[in-house]
């Protein structure tokens, strides 16, 4: 079957002729899309507009404590509708508003909540609503700074902040939640549709709309544009239930950059796709597809969904997570240059909108992972290179390779296995053909400490000599077509295939049985693999390649009875989630699990990592993959990255050379290609790019623990992985465009990977009065407090890295073949003072594999270098444990409360050592460096000192060997 594809992909590459677009709908190729903006379109024209919606003033009841209230809404322009209002303050101040139809003819979905949202959030105590005439709100906050308005006569909802407005929801008056009804209803309602209702509207300007238009006209349109049944390509979605979509504009008054509602192949502040001068003519589409050689600059649907939306201005962020699980479309516009409207519009679903208040990029981030989940904590070796192709085809194949690697001492952590591995496509059943031995093959990887990954993938070839395929029948756990009834069939890999439902309970037990190596479970299990066989999903779209928009057709039936159109774009989420836990739960105690996902949705990144799909092998999509990762990073999703190399095509030496830069520098880490292109293993290479793409691999492996505590602070804070300026540098107006450079964690390291053909410098934006240096050559350069450009050196051999000034980052950097081979390894700290003479940086360390540290085994290190005295030139180097400290701001007090400086893992790396310092800036040269009464080795060679301000080498101190733990408190003194 793969034929069907590879004839595709044989295809050359123009990067922008490639994607068959007219396999995906546009806006105005879906119903409910163009009703949205005909919508739109008509309150736009009309300056009388006004939304028909509003509060029964006289149903509006408040919670006990008054933290919370319900209220009857009704739309002007169907009185005999309602719909039941709720809103509620979280204790962290995240106001959620929920609307539905009530009493109507049937339930819409209201189930997205519950997959997303990682437990029900607690509502307020002491925020109290208060009741007025026209509006009831609320008064919040620290310094009762924050305020919610809800408006009865429009329906509006405002939070503000200091009197600003922050978000607005329903102010131009879009909301639409289009009410169940009947062919034959709408039928008879038009007969005296022309005639307004006695009393119906007292604004005179409406009235005279409703004398012009029908009743429902003005507001709904002329026509039923797509209601009972659509048409797309050759499919038909037959739309039992009739119009059901939601529109509402979500408006950001005072703030001119909005990020986020991956996934989709675009700058990381989303351009304008409405209003004069918009960027693109399409609304941004979140609707999981699998877009065959996507665009590199496309408001297209890819294969995640994600609907949180940040805004940002230089003193304020607020997010808004609008938890759908159906197909929906959102306008960006830009009234001015300091204000941006939003539009969503949804196929199906209810209302149900958090507003997060921020006010920092740092509070968002706690409030979407307060619900939503921060990001799990990975193991440690998943930090390392991943490789893989499309397809390692035999058991010799992949000995080989390893072999390769470690002839040429290139480190690895992982081996992958696509598709071909399986017989007929039938995940979990080896090809013994190929692969006869699959146990002593994984048995021979893990002797190197290294992993596997293995490929399984949602669709279930229907015959029943495939166990999986007969369980998953005999449970009756398989999606239904529109009867409700009948098992689906659509056409992927395995040919005719039938698809698990992961809505519906019982197939969770079993599912997860099917991993367990030594059972027991339901009934077949998988004992040919090990607990060091990791698992990839893929095409859970799901990817179906004879439905429509190459995907599951909208009717179809999930548990509850509830249409696929309904939680498509949660499906993919299940499937990752479910595979996820049956990994951990495989081996006893669990170990931490590693499942790479294509599709997702908010809540995603509790399961594992994700990678940007089938990439092109240009240097536009190399470019657009470090901004579609950022955008991952900062909608709670960190553990990003996508395929080193590009999926399709054969990238020249140049190319792939950067694009190990590109992945070094991402959260996840793997070269990937189709099954059409030539082996590109980094082995492969001729000089000098064999050796440059070495080094790189070496540079990722001797930044380990830099990505680790940074996962770590991730999975504890939800701050994000990797940070772009507006994030790192709140306040900074000159960053917040900035999408192609980046922050580390915190570890003060910022880098841009080069994404362009024969590049020899680059261009670095400084976003502050400070010094950087070059990571390498160790030349300080000065940003300005307005912000300042500089130049790096960029051939093909260096990467733009540098360090701010103030920060200190651990390494490792002794060479090994694979990451847990470098467990007892000595550690280097560069200690880059800032231009005061001061620096600062953490480490975070456990056994990288267990979930042990919940137990408090790990530890949690401040490295400080402060100046002796405040004029002084010397400075003091200090390793404290902050573990110990416990420090308040520190979320996790589960295992922070469980920790003593005497645990397992501490033990276990007391030997570890410090085994060099690089010290960058000093103002002079030392006249001793000492520990305790010690005097310890060292070299000075004369620069630049961090407080000067011009350019040039920094000057370095390097101290060697201090003899010092690197889990233990200790003091250098330099004396200047
Ligand atoms: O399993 C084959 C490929 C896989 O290599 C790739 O990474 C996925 O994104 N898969 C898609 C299916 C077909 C691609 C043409």
């Amino acid at each position: 079957m793969w034929a069907f594809c590879s004839l595709l992909a044989l295809a050359a590459i123009p990067a922008t002729l490639a994607v068959k677009a007219h396999d995906f709908k546009t806006c105005s190729q879906a119903g409910f899309c163009r009703r949205g903006r005909a919508l739109s379109a008509r309150a736009t024209e009309n300056p009388a507009w006004r939304s028909p919606y509003s509060i029964d003033a006289s149903s509006l009841a408040l919670s006990p404590d008054q933290a919370s209230f319900t209220a009857a809404v009704k739309s002007s322009i169907y009185p005999e509708v309602n719909f039941g209002l709720d809103i509620r303050i979280h204790d962290d101040g995240v106001v959620r508003v929920r609307m539905d139809e009530v009493g109507g003819l049937r339930k819409r979905y209201d189930e997205a909540a519950s997959w997303a949202l990682l437990e029900e959030p607690k509502v307020s105590h002491s925020i109290q609503w208060t009741v007025a005439k026209d509006k009831v709100h609320a008064k919040y906050g620290a310094k009762n700074n924050f305020e919610v308005v809800v408006a009865y006569e429009p329906l509006k909802v405002t939070l503000s902040r200091n009197g600003q407005e922050q978000v607005v929801l329903n102010g131009r008056g879009l909301l639409h939640m289009e009410h169940y009804r009947t062919k034959e209803s709408v039928a008879q309602s038009k007969q005296g549709i022309a005639v307004p209702e006695e009393g119906f509207d007292t604004d005179d300007s409406q009235v005279v709309l409703e004398q012009a238009h029908p009743r429902a006209a003005w507001f709904e349109g002329e026509t039923e544009d797509g209601w009972w049944e659509e048409t797309f390509n050759s499919f038909t979605d037959p739309k039992p239930r009739g119009p059901e979509s939601l529109s509402l504009d979500i408006d950001f008054p005072n703030h001119g950059h909005v990020y986020g509602i991956p996934q989709h192949a675009t700058r990381l502040s989303l351009p304008t796709t409405t209003g004069e001068g918009a960027y693109y003519s399409d609304p941004y589409r979140l609707y999981n597809a699998d877009v065959f050689e996507y665009l590199a600059d496309s408001t297209m649907s890819l294969y995640g969904s994600i609907p949180f939306m940040q805004a940002h201005s230089a003193d304020s962020t607020v997010g808004i997570f609008n938890v759908i699980g159906s197909e929906t479309w959102i306008d960006v516009g830009r009234p001015t240059l300091k204000a941006t409207t939003t539009h969503w519009i949804s196929e199906t679903g209810i209302l149900d909108v958090f507003i997060l208040p921020g006010p920092t990029p740092a509070d968002v981030f706690a409030q979407y992972t307060r619900l939503t989940g921060t990001p799990a904590l990975p193991a440690h070796w998943a930090l390392g290179y991943h490789q893989c192709r499309w397809n390692y085809i035999s058991s010799e194949d992949v000995r080989s390779v390893q072999q390769r690697f470690d002839e040429e001492d290139i480190p690895v952590d992982v081996f992958w296995l696509d598709i071909e591995y399986a017989e007929d496509h039938k995940y979990f059943m080896w090809d013994h053909k190929l692969f006869p031995d699959p146990v002593d093959m994984i048995k021979d990887v893990e002797a190197i400490e290294r992993k596997m990954v293995v490929i399984v993938d949602p669709h279930l070839k229907r015959t029943n000599d495939y166990p999986v395929y007969k369980e998953a029948t005999e449970l009756d756990v398989l999606v239904k077509v529109k009867d409700g009834k009948t098992d689906y069939e659509g056409w992927c890999w395995s040919g005719s295939s039938a698809w698990v439902d992961f809505f519906n309970p019982k197939s969770w037990d079993w599912w997860k049985g099917l991993f367990k190596i030594n059972g027991p479970s339901y009934g077949w299990h998988w004992t040919e693999s090990t607990e060091n066989t990791h698992i990839w999903n893929d095409m859970n779209e799901p990817s179906i390649f004879n439905g429509p928009e190459i995907s599951m057709p909208r009717e179809n039936i999930h548990y509850g009875g509830w249409e696929h159109r309904d939680l498509h774009n949660i499906n993919g989420m299940l499937f990752h989630n479910l595979t996820s836990q049956a990994v951990m739960e495989r081996s006893n105690p669990p170990k931490r699990p590693f499942v790479l996902t294509r599709s997702f949705y908010a809540g995603s990144q509790r399961f594992g990592a994700m990678w940007t799909g089938d990439n092109l092998g240009t240097w536009e999509h190399m470019g657009v993959g470090v901004k579609m990762v950022l955008a991952n990073n900062i909608a709670g999703f960190s553990f990003a990255g996508s395929d080193v190399g590009g999926f399709f095509g054969n990238p020249e030496p140049e190319m792939l050379v950067r694009w190990y830069g590109v992945g070094a520098f991402a959260p996840f880490f793997r070269a990937h290609a189709h099954i059409d292109t030539k082996r590109r293993e980094p082995y492969l290479l001729d000089e000098p790019y064999k050796s440059i793409v070495r080094d790189i691999l070496r540079l990722r492996y001797s930044m380990l623990p830099v990505w680790y505590t940074a996962f770590r602070e991730a999975s504890v804070t939800g701050l994000p992985v990797l940070r772009p300026h507006y994030v790192a540098m709140p306040h900074d107006e000159g960053g917040f465009a900035i999408d192609d450079q980046y922050f580390i964690g915190s570890s003060g390291l910022l880098v841009k990977p080069v994404t362009h053909k024969s590049v020899t410098e680059e261009t670095v934006y400084l976003p502050e009065d400070q010094v950087y240096y070059d990571y390498f050559s160790h030349q300080a350069y000065r940003g300005a407090a307005k912000g300042k450009n500089v130049t790096v050196p960029a051939e093909l051999h260096q990467i733009p890295l540098l360090i701010r000034g103030g920060s200190i980052v651990p390494t490792r950097e002794r060479p090994r073949r694979s990451s847990p081979l470098m467990k007892r390894d000595p550690f280097t700290l560069r200690v880059a003072l800032d231009k005061d003479g001061n620096a600062r940086g953490e480490l975070y360390l456990d056994d990288g594999e267990t979930y042990s540290h919940r137990e408090g085994n790990f530890i949690w290190r401040e490295f400080a270098a402060q100046k002796l005295t405040k004029k002084s030139k010397g400075v003091r180097i200090s390793s404290r444990n902050l573990a110990a400290q416990k420090p308040a701001e520190a979320v996790d007090h589960v295992a922070l409360a469980k920790y003593d400086d005497g645990n397992d893992f501490a033990k276990s790396i007391a030997g570890v050592r410090v085994e060099k310092l690089v010290v960058l800036g000093l103002p002079a040269k030392p006249t001793s460096v000492s520990a305790g009464d010690k005097e310890l080795q060292w070299t000075y060679t004369p620069g630049i000192s961090a407080s000067e301000k011009k350019e040039g080498t920094a000057s370095v101190l390097v101290i060697k060997d201090p003899k010092l733990s690197i889990s233990g408190d200790w003091d250098i003194v330099v004396q200047v």
